[in-house]
C-alpha cells in the first residue's frame, strides 16, 4: 500500500547539477510514485557561502516506507549517485532530505522530521510551496532579501531513466502536470541535455519526443537548398569555473562554423586565464555571455549546434 506522504527535498551543487537531479528521481522512484516535482531552482548557498550555487527541488512521494526504511533509501541513493561524505553544510553532489512525512514529528537516531530549519530556508520552501500551496504563507514570511536568493533554473525534470549506446534517453513514470506542461518539460530537457529521445509515460498516455539520428540530410521539402540544413543536437558550454567571462581574439561570431576545435574564450579568474573551447567542431548557435561579465559555476557561455 502506498500510504504515506512524504516530501523530500533534493540538492546540488557539485557537477552536472540538472542531470544528477533526474538521475535522484530515478532513484526516488524506486522508493515510491513520484505525485510531483518542483521546478528546479537556482539557489544561493546557505550556512556556508564560499561554495557554487546550488540546484534545489522538491519531490512528493507516496511511499509504502516506513520513515525510517525511506530515510535509509535516500542514504543509499546519495551514494550511488556519488556523494562522499563531506563538511556540513559544504559542496555536495546530491543532497536527498527527507522534509515532511505524513504530519509525523520525530527526533530519534538521526532522523528528523520535519526537516530542522526547513521553514527559514528558501530553497526548501519556493519549491515545496510550489507543489503544495499550505507552504505559500510560511514562504512569503521569508521576505524579498531570502527569497531574492533563489532562482527559477529549469521547469520540472524529467528523469533521465536509460543511455543506450548512441542514444541518450530520459524517462518518468508518473509526472503531474497538464499536457502542456509535460510537453514543455520535455522540450526544455531537449534544449539543456545530450538527449535525442525524452518520454513520458503515464497510465493510459504516452508522450515521447524524438530528435532525428541524421541531421545532416536536408529535409526532402527544403528543395535540397544549400545552407538550409537543419539544427542539430545543441551542446551548451558552461563555465567550470568562477571569474570574468571574455572572448577570444579574434572573436567568435554567433552562426560562425568550425570544422574542429577552437577557443572560444577564456575565464580570468586570481590571474590565470582558463580557456573555454568550442568542445569541437560545429555551428556556434548562440553566446550566451557577454565579454567582461563575471560568470559563476555551470553558468551557460555558449550553445553550439552539432551534427
Ligand atoms: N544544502 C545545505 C547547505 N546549504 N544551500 C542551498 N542553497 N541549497 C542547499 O540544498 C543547501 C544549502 C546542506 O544540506
Ligand atoms: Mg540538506
Ligand atoms: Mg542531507
Amino acid at each position: 500500500m502506498h500510504s504515506h506522504d512524504a516530501y523530500v527535498g533534493i540538492g546540488s551543487n557539485v557537477g552536472n547539477r540538472l542531470s544528477t537531479i533526474e538521475s535522484a528521481l530515478v532513484q526516488l522512484a524506486k522508493l515510491g510514485d513520484i505525485v510531483a516535482v518542483s521546478s528546479v531552482y537556482r539557489t544561493r548557498p546557505w550556512g556556508r557561502t564560499d561554495q557554487p550555487w546550488f540546484a534545489n527541488a522538491v519531490a512528493r512521494l507516496r511511499t509504502p516506507r516506513s520513515p525510517f526504511a525511506l530515510f535509509r533509501g535516500l542514504k543509499d541513493a546519495e551514494r550511488l549517485l556519488g556523494r562522499e561524505p563531506g563538511e556540513r553544510w559544504g559542496p555536495r553532489v546530491i543532497d536527498l532530505d527527507l522534509l515532511l512525512y505524513d504530519d509525523l514529528d520525530v527526533d530519534e537516531a538521526g532522523l528528523v522530521v520535519p526537516h530542522a530549519r526547513m521553514h527559514e530556508r528558501a530553497f526548501v520552501l519556493v519549491p515545496l510551496a510550489e507543489i503544495d500551496a499550505r507552504f505559500d504563507a510560511l514562504r512569503d514570511a521569508l521576505g524579498a532579501a531570502n527569497l531574492s536568493g533563489v532562482e527559477l533554473l529549469a521547469p520540472a525534470p524529467i528523469a533521465r531513466a536509460a543511455r543506450a549506446v548512441g542514444e541518450s534517453e530520459t524517462a518518468m513514470s508518473d509526472e503531474v502536470g497538464t499536457l502542456g506542461e509535460r510537453i514543455r518539460s520535455l522540450a526544455a530537457v531537449f534544449a539543456d541535455e545530450e538527449v535525442v529521445r525524452a518520454k513520458i509515460e503515464r497510465p493510459g498516455s504516452e508522450i515521447e519526443l524524438r530528435r532525428s539520428a541524421n541531421r545532416q540530410r536536408s529535409s526532402p521539402d527544403s528543395g535540397g537548398r544549400s545552407g538550409s540544413s537543419e539544427p542539430g543536437r545543441l551542446d551548451t558550454i558552461k563555465a567550470d569555473l568562477v571569474g570574468i567571462f571574455h572572448l577570444s581574439r579574434p572573436t567568435p561570431a554567433q552562426g560562425e562554423s568550425f570544422e574542429s576545435d577552437r577557443e572560444l574564450g577564456y575565464i580570468e579568474a586570481l590571474g590565470i586565464r582558463t580557456p573555454v573551447h568550442s568542445m569541437g567542431g560545429g555551428r556556434l548557435a548562440s553566446i550566451a555571455a557577454s565579454d567582461g561579465e563575471p560568470v559563476e559555476y555551470g553558468q551557460p557561455l555558449f550553445v553550439m549546434a552539432r551534427g
